[in-house]
């Protein structure tokens, strides 16, 4: 059986879960608590670049979310999360590559900055704007839509509605965003996203492994 590292606190993690639930695939999940299980001799042997996720399907190891998605689609393609048409094709690699390069980038330094590690102001703001460019761009783009593309679930809303719902927690309402809440509300209902909803107290206990690993990190 397929086997799924992750851990519930990742959003990089949360995005290959959904998938995997959407999907129906049947899979053992390991649970790799990121508190330095994730550097230790035994899952660097699983995964030599020390992160979660990674999946391990029949000896066939993949890592990097993205490349688990598209994994995932090729080797179970029903139903479909990846749709055919070019301009479809687009929508959902735009959505996926604006949520990687520069949501998650601009999440990563407030989030430092939850932690209690040094931000300046000037990288504080920045971080700022990008997300509200980001979010402005996907509120335009659900136009009139339930889902990204149209009425089929892709892997644009699993992966840009597993990264949206934290945006309260770093003080962002989605309040002018009618397309944005109303499509979250609507992949909210769904069992899977309940499944790998992120519950306050989880993000609370992990704080400091966030700012362990934030600060290994800057050191490198
Ligand atoms: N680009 C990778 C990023 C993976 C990643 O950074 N995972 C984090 C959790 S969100 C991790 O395992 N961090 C552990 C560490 O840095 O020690 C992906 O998309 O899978």
């Amino acid at each position: 059986m397929l086997k799924f590292y992750y851990n519930p606190v990742s959003g990089n993690a949360r995005r290959v879960w959904v998938a995997l639930l959407e999907k129906r695939i049947s899979f053992t999940p390991i649970l790799v608590n990121l508190d330095g299980d994730q550097l230790g001799d035994e899952f660097t042997t699983i995964n030599p670049l020390q992160r979660v996720p990674i999946i391990i399907d029949n000896g066939f190891r993949v890592v990097e979310s993205l490349a688990i998605l598209d994994y995932l689609e090729a080797k179970y393609p029903t139903p479909s999360l990846m749709p055919t048409q070019a301009e479809d094709i687009a929508v959902v690699r735009m959505v996926e590559m604006l949520a990687i390069n520069e949501l998650q980038p601009a999440m990563l330094i407030l989030t430092r900055q939850i932690v209690g590690l040094n931000v300046d102001v000037v990288s504080i703001d920045n971080a700022r704007e990008r997300i509200m460019k980001v979010v402005k761009f996907y509120e335009d783009l659900l136009n009139g839509k339930t889902y990204f593309v149209n009425q089929q679930i892709t892997f644009a809303d699993i992966v840009a509605g597993t990264l949206l719902p934290s945006l309260p927690h770093f003080d962002f309402s989605l309040d002018a965003y009618p397309n944005l809440q109303e499509w979250l509300q609507k992949l909210e209902q769904r069992e899977s996203w309940q499944q790998v909803a992120l519950k306050p107290e989880m993000i609370v206990t992990s704080l400091p492994k966030i700012r362990a690993i934030l600060e290994r990190r800057s050191e490198k």
